[in-house]
């Protein structure tokens, strides 16, 4: 096993114990759910390690000095006010007359929440004698998709090897749980454990070959208020059976996988469902058999139904072996053209996952118009944490600023129909819908490769808990916990807060996209997809650079969005201007807002960007010795490989777009 340490959980011991802590003796709790003992082990930890005191469990006559974590009720209900906590939110307080610590919430899943977010509290703002929080989970699905492979590969992973799987076996130790808790402590209450892409072994997954032991890792993860779902192959039942085909209207096809997920509840009565990748990048799905989306989601879904289980599909379907001639077809139009005709078709508990942009994740996309065009169906959100096209984890890149700008995006749908409202849903009164993250973490010691990357993943989880959270209240939270001393959170925080900008600075311009190498994605090529079949072109020429998505002259993939976006995005005098190549071809002497040819922002901005970075290095400097040295030399040595990445990007997109132009830079810095 790789040693690993404990992320945000490493909770730092405090230098001057508060008078109310030491008076706290003991820990009451009267449930004696698996949830409810984690809550009452979190309660220790948490005291034995910011505080140093050893505390017990105490029977519920014990009237002071306690931690007292319940079921609420209408006594809890004199401290609340207006506010009562659901399932998974909580009221905590302090009642001074007998040095009281309450968490009280409708389950013990809530009681286990409010605990992390008591200790958090705690060493962040330390506790005031009217202290009261009060919380509810805003978004209800708050889901963690892993790209683990069974061979122990984690697609797109960047921070070492899968902690589920090695070399074909299922791996469950004290990192499991370890896991469980990290998730646990920021909300998360849904994981898929393996790659969408399902191969031919993971296929298995479903079957007696592996499932007594994810029925482990299950329980482990039920311990703490997670459900456990898997993402499966569609053509299962042509993997594991005689049957030729997998057409979801074949009787024989709905009786294997009514026998099949029969077993699954069997063992795992708790199990959440299928994760499904459909007619994507290779993989089956129905339109082999002429059938649409909706007749295969459908058709999992009616028979997972009985065992309360769900079916999330995901939109990422589009044509995979275009042709760069073709400027008609158009990736970014897929999702809504296959999609949105299928509104309201679909089964109570099938839900949708749509990425977030209509691409795949770059660092400047416009959000998925298939939001605004779904009105009856279950939508999940699908944001990337892994930063496949974001740095990999060698350049920091803060992504919270990004993620707020999508939730916070009004489709227009109705006037209050903002991805946010829709996927909590507020907006059509669903409770099936919410947010997915396609996970960062791995094997390395500190889970997700650069240690600034955590703050993505918290940063994820705590939006998803509350997308209402500044990225910069996230930001400053996760460093708190994290970092012990004043300096080293400020100054890490200042790091992180404007790295996505930074990041959009040194890489591809104005929402156009890749530019990076083909396959790995890291690092620049500036035609590495310009004549490939992936559909995600730049077409740059000696004039200009952009893709046409417009009405007019383009491919009409403007028409997507509603009103007043449609109309925004055609003209490019109101298209927003960070994505004015992603809708409109510019020539290079446009000029944009800020006075600056287009050309010369591209210029300026790179260079930029590489300075940034510098600025980065130099308050990382200033905390050696002040952060443990293993960690600010592996922090140190990324931020030595992002600036080489960077400059490498400077250089290469100048020296491109000045051979295209023949335009000089005017303040005549050096570009090859
Ligand atoms: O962007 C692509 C990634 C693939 C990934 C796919 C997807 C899991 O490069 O590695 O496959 O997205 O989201 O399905």
């Amino acid at each position: 096993m790789n040693e690993f340490e404990k992320c945000w959980l490493n909770y730092n011991r405090a230098d001057i114990v508060p008078e109310y802590i030491k008076q706290i003796d003991t820990v009451i709790c009267e449930s004696n759910s698996h949830i409810a003992e984690n809550a009452v082990n979190e309660v220790c930890i948490a005291m034995k390690d910011i505080y140093g005191i050893e505390i017990n469990r105490a029977s519920s006559d014990k009237t002071n000095g306690s931690i007292i974590l319940k079921i609420f009720d209408e006594n809890d209900q004199k401290y609340a006010g207006t506010f009562t906590p659901d399932k998974e939110g909580y009221v905590i307080y302090f009642v001074k007359e007998n040095n009281n610590i309450i968490v009280a919430s409708a389950s013990d899943a809530g009681v286990l929440y409010g605990v992390f977010r008591l200790f958090r509290e705690l060493i962040i703002h330390g506790m005031s004698e009217d202290m009261l929080i009060c919380e509810n989970p805003q978004i209800p699905f708050r889901m963690i998709n892993h790209w683990d492979n069974m061979a122990g590969d984690i697609e797109r992973g960047y921070s070492g090897n899968s902690f589920f799987y090695d070399d074909y076996k299922i791996i469950i130790d004290d990192r499991t749980k370890m896991y469980a808790r990290l998730m646990s402590s920021v909300g998360i209450n849904a994981i898929t454990i393996n790659n969408v892409n399902v191969h031919k072994i993971e296929t298995e997954l479903i079957t007696d070959t592996y499932l007594s032991e994810v029925k482990q890792i299950s329980d482990i993860f039920n311990s703490y208020g997670i459900k456990l779902y898997l993402s499966i192959n569609f053509a299962a039942p042509m993997e594991l059976s005689d049957i030729d085909n997998c057409d979801p209207l074949n009787e024989d096809v709905v009786a294997w996988w009514e026998k099949a997920t029969a077993h699954i509840y069997e063992i795992i009565p708790n199990f959440g469902g299928f994760l499904v990748k459909a007619d994507s990048e290779g993989r089956p799905g129905p339109f082999t058999y002429g059938r649409t989306h909706a007749e295969g989601a459908n058709m999992l879904a009616r028979v997972i139904k009985p065992y309360g289980g769900i079916v999330v599909w995901r939109c990422f379907v589009y044509n995979c072996r275009q042709d760069w001639r073709d400027r008609k077809t158009d990736r970014a139009r897929a999702g809504y053209d296959n999609f949105a005709g299928l509104d309201g078709q679909f089964e109570d508990n099938v839900i949708l996952q749509i990425k977030n942009g209509p691409m795949d994740f770059q660092i400047r996309e416009p959000v998925s118009p298939l939001f605004g065009g779904l009105k009856a169906t279950n939508i999940f959100l699908e944001f990337q944490i892994a930063q496949e096209y974001t740095g990999q984890q060698i350049d920091i890149c803060y992504l919270v600023p990004m993620w707020k700008e999508v939730l916070d995006f009004n489709t227009y749908a109705t006037e209050t129909a903002t991805v946010k409202n829709i996927v909590s849903g507020k907006e059509y009164g669903n409770a099936v819908c919410g947010i997915a993250g396609v996970t960062n973490t791995g094997n390395d010691s500190n889970w997700t490769g650069h240690d600034f990357s955590a703050a993505n993943l918290y940063g994820f989880a705590r939006l998803c808990f509350n997308p209402e959270l500044s990225s910069e209240e996230i930001a400053k939270e996760w460093a708190a916990i994290t970092y012990k001393d004043d300096l080293v959170r400020k100054n890490v925080y200042e790091i992180i807060i404007d790295s996505r900008s930074t990041y959009e600075k040194y890489t591809s311009p104005l929402g156009i996209g890749w530019m990076v190498n083909p396959n790995s994605h890291y690092g620049p090529f500036v035609d590495g997809y310009e004549y490939d079949r992936w559909g995600t072109y730049h077409r740059a020429d000696r004039n200009g650079i952009g893709q046409d998505r417009t009405v007019k002259y383009g491919t009409g993939y403007t028409a997507q969005y509603n009103e007043p976006w449609a109309t925004r995005y055609e003209n490019v005098e109101t298209t927003p201007e960070e994505l004015l190549l992603f809708f409109h071809y510019t020539k290079y002497d446009y000029v944009l807002s800020t006075g600056k040819t287009l050309i010369q922002h591209i210029y300026d901005t790179h260079f930029e960007g590489v300075d940034e970075i510098n600025v980065m290095i130099d308050k990382w400097k200033e905390v050696k010795g002040l952060v443990d040295d293993k960690i600010y030399e592996r922090v140190y040595e990324r931020m030595n490989r992002q600036l080489y990445n960077a400059t490498e990007w400077c250089d290469r997109v100048n020296t491109y777009f000045y051979r295209m132009s023949g335009i000089s830079d005017e303040k005549g810095r050096t570009i090859y």
